[in-house]
């Protein structure tokens, strides 16, 4: 047994060290959009494999044998590509993924199809907005520039950002309710955008949202190929055939 795990999510970090300690052969891949990824204890690869095609030269070369698909719910590209690569090469896939989170009381949520539809969800009148989606998608609001953005990125940007009036925190995450509150007391936020991604390492940003009362506009997840879904270490580990008696 070869295991491919792609990763870049807290649930991929926690999959790594559950494989290791598991005994499993696994090697770990990252897309590089970051410049200092967070280490792991498997060997690593970083960047793309150069779509299907790619993957599937890496699958079989590599001779892989299972891949665990352990990318973010909104990478639908790669987890597109590999859906598209294991049926062709009809290898087992399995997707490790967080349930969606859902608006609870006190919550003041607008569900928008996608990060798309987010700009034209935004209010006309200038408002001062949390744009915490990273920085793949900024340019999608430069529609709506009479509002004040705070960015929360991974790393500084490169080029200019095509956002008028924007504040940028540098900051990787998982991040944590007070700090989220202070910051959007601090920036007098009124609007926080925000992925549904489901999981721990985002969700401060909403509590922090109820606390303070303000509105979130929360991006659906895309639809994504493939119905074999693990929700965590222990049923991936089963489907590769290994018990978790270790204690892992
Ligand atoms: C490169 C690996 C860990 C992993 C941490 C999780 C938690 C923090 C929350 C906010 C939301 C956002 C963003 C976010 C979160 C965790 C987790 C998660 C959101 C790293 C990582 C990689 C990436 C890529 C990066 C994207 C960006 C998205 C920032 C590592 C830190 C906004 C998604 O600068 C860029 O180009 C960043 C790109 C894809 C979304 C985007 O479209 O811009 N994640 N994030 C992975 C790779 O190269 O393969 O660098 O260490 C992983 C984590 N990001 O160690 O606990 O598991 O969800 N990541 C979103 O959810 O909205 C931040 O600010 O509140
Ligand atoms: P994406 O749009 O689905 O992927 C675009 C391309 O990036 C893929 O086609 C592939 O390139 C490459 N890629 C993505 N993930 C990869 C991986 N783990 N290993 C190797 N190549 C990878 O992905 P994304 O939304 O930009 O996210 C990139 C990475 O950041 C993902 O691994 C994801 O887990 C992590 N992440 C994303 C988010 C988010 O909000 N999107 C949040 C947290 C973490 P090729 O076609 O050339 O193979």
């Amino acid at each position: 047994m070869r295991v491919l795990l792609l990763g870049g999510t807290t649930e991929a970090s926690r999959m790594a060290k559950t494989l290791v300690q598991a005994g499993v052969d696994a090697v770990f891949s990252y897309a590089g959009r970051t410049n200092a990824p967070v280490a792991q204890p498997l060997p690593t690869r970083v960047g793309g494999f150069g779509g299907v095609a790619g993957l599937r030269t890496f699958l079989e070369s590599e001779h892989i044998t299972h891949v665990i698909d352990a990318t973010h719910p909104f990478a639908a590209g790669m987890s597109g590509n590999a859906f598209g690569a294991c049926t062709k090469l009809n290898l087992p896939l399995i997707r490790l993924e967080r349930p969606a989170w859902k608006a609870g009381v006190g919550d003041n949520w607008t569900m928008v199809a996608s990060v798309e539809h987010m700009p034209a969800a935004l209010p006309d009148t200038p408002a001062r907005v949390f744009l915490a989606i990273g920085k793949q998608q900024i340019g999608l609001f430069a529609t709506k520039p009479q509002h004040h953005y705070l960015l929360r990125l991974v790393d500084l940007p490169e080029e200019k950002l095509p956002l008028p009036d924007a504040n940028v925190v540098i900051s990787r995450g998982p991040f944590d309710v007070a700090g989220d509150t202070f910051l959007m007391r601090e920036h007098a936020i009124t609007h926080v955008v925000a992925k549904n991604s489901g999981g721990t390492g985002a969700r401060a940003k909403l509590d922090a949202a109820r606390i303070l009362g303000l509105p979130v506009l929360m991006a659906d997840r895309p639809v994504l190929p493939g119905d074999n879904i693990a929700v965590n270490e222990a049923q991936v580990l089963a489907w590769l055939g290994h018990n978790t008696d270790r204690g892992v």
